[in-house]
């Protein structure tokens, strides 16, 4: 497959400006950039999922530059529904700081800042050098901007795209770039610079978007209850990360596989008929979470994540240490006991069982476990020799619930 019809396969094309970008992306050494907003300091799965475009038409022989948009976070993407909260300036350049270390070290691409070309242009440069070519009634009828009119935005965000179509011209001139590459959201921001571009210059400058990657509810990926999944190993563990990934419905994986990971469709077909005949083996799931993991934190973070999720599973937690433990049961309620107390002081005072009574039928049902072994004698003393590395016990009630005894 060539590299468009690659994209294609892989669902990845939504808009693109011209037909000829096909031909370019086949026959050409395109130089692209797609960028990002200093938001938060670290990315999350969703930028994950548009900028692993990059790495993808790199490996094609295109150039990729990544952007952090020093500038622009500054003054903030309208978003569909509300005007965002603005963040203070050392905010920004803290979060600029986080990104651009981060995108390095993930994609390896070259970093540039859009404040470093923004910050010294005046406001009777920017109003005659980019606002005369800009019509308001073009501005008013792109989708994001349209959409606010009835809510209502300011000048400050409704100018945005204008900063945005600016860097695309200036990244032409100072780094050859032809081609911006963004989520489907973006559309309106890369038309205007290639407006700009024509308008400006007599240049013709190339957009192309992906779909956003949805999970089987029509959520954007990577959102569960609210909480992002960050690319920061310290923000969210590979284990965590695991566990999203793992749990991907059925009617999404493959899709996931051909936009995640960089196997071949040779490769995604097989692990597809595998996966259909015994789909409770999630073995495309698997697969997802050895491929994205691997390649975000590197094969030894994945092989700890699989290592923490088998333990927990069946209970063997005395396989792992008290860190992996942390990791794994972060979530999990914390019990806290004077050394001496009994397991059945334990189980009640703890709200593990509801009444003594209650207590012992889980203790004779055998269904009490430290550590993964069976406990039944409700006068089992508990102390600090009981523990992992002399500090917790994981105390399970049943197959599920957990609970993570610590020592006053
Ligand atoms: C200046 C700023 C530029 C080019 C891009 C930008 C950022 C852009 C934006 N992007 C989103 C973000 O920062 O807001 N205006 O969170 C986000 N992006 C990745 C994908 C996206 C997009 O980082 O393009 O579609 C999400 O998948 O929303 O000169």
């Amino acid at each position: 497959m060539n590299c468009f019809e690659d994209l294609k396969w892989r669902g990845l094309v939504k808009d693109i400006s011209s037909p000829e970008l096909e031909n370019k992306l086949n026959n050409e050494k395109v130089t692209f950039y797609i960028g990002t907003d200093p938001t938060a300091d670290s990315m999350h799965i969703g930028h994950f999922s548009s900028f692993l475009i990059a790495t993808r038409l790199a490996r094609y022989g295109h150039k990729p530059i990544l952007l952090v948009g020093g500038a622009t976070g500054l003054i903030g993407d309208p978003k569909p529904s509300q005007e965002r909260q603005m963040i203070t300036k050392e905010e920004v350049m803290h979060n600029v700081e986080g990104l651009t270390n981060q995108a390095k070290k993930i994609f390896g691409f070259e970093v540039v800042n859009n404040y470093d070309w923004i910050k010294d242009i005046n406001t009777i440069d920017f109003l005659r050098d980019y606002g005369k070519y800009i019509n308001v009634n073009y501005m008013l009828d792109k989708d994001i901007i349209s959409r606010r009119l009835d809510t209502g935005i300011t000048f400050c965000e409704f100018a945005y795209t204008i900063l945005q179509g600016l860097d695309f011209v200036h990244l032409n001139e100072a780094n050859g770039v032809t081609l911006q590459v963004a989520g489907s959201d973006q559309w309106g921001n890369i038309t205007t610079g290639i407006e700009l571009a024509r308008k400006m210059k007599d240049v013709e400058l190339f957009g192309m978007t992906m779909p956003l990657v949805l999970d089987a509810n029509g959520v954007k990926f990577g959102k569960t209850e609210g909480n992002a999944l960050w690319l920061d190993i310290n923000k969210t563990s590979s284990y965590e990360l695991y566990q999203y990934l793992i749990n991907s419905d059925d009617k999404c994986v493959i899709d996931y596989l051909k936009k995640l990971t960089f196997l071949t469709k040779e490769e995604i077909e097989a692990i597809e008929e595998e996966h259909s005949k015994a789909p409770e083996l999630r073995i495309a799931q698997k697969r997802l979470a050895e491929e994205v993991i691997t390649f975000l934190h590197g094969k030894d973070e994945y092989l700890k994540a699989v290592k923490i999720s088998e333990a927990l599973f069946s209970g063997n937690v005395k396989e792992l240490s008290l860190k992996d433990i942390k990791v794994g049961l972060k979530d999990v309620p914390n019990i806290s006991v004077e050394e001496g107390t009994t397991l059945i002081d334990v189980l009640v005072n703890n709200g593990v069982a509801q009444s003594r009574r209650e207590a012992r039928e889980f203790l004779n049902a055998g269904s009490i476990t430290l550590n993964g072994d069976k406990y039944t004698d409700e006068n089992t003393i508990i102390n600090k020799d009981l523990a992992i590395e002399g500090e917790v016990i994981v105390l399970r009630r049943g197959k599920k619930k957990n609970y993570i005894v610590n020592f006053k």
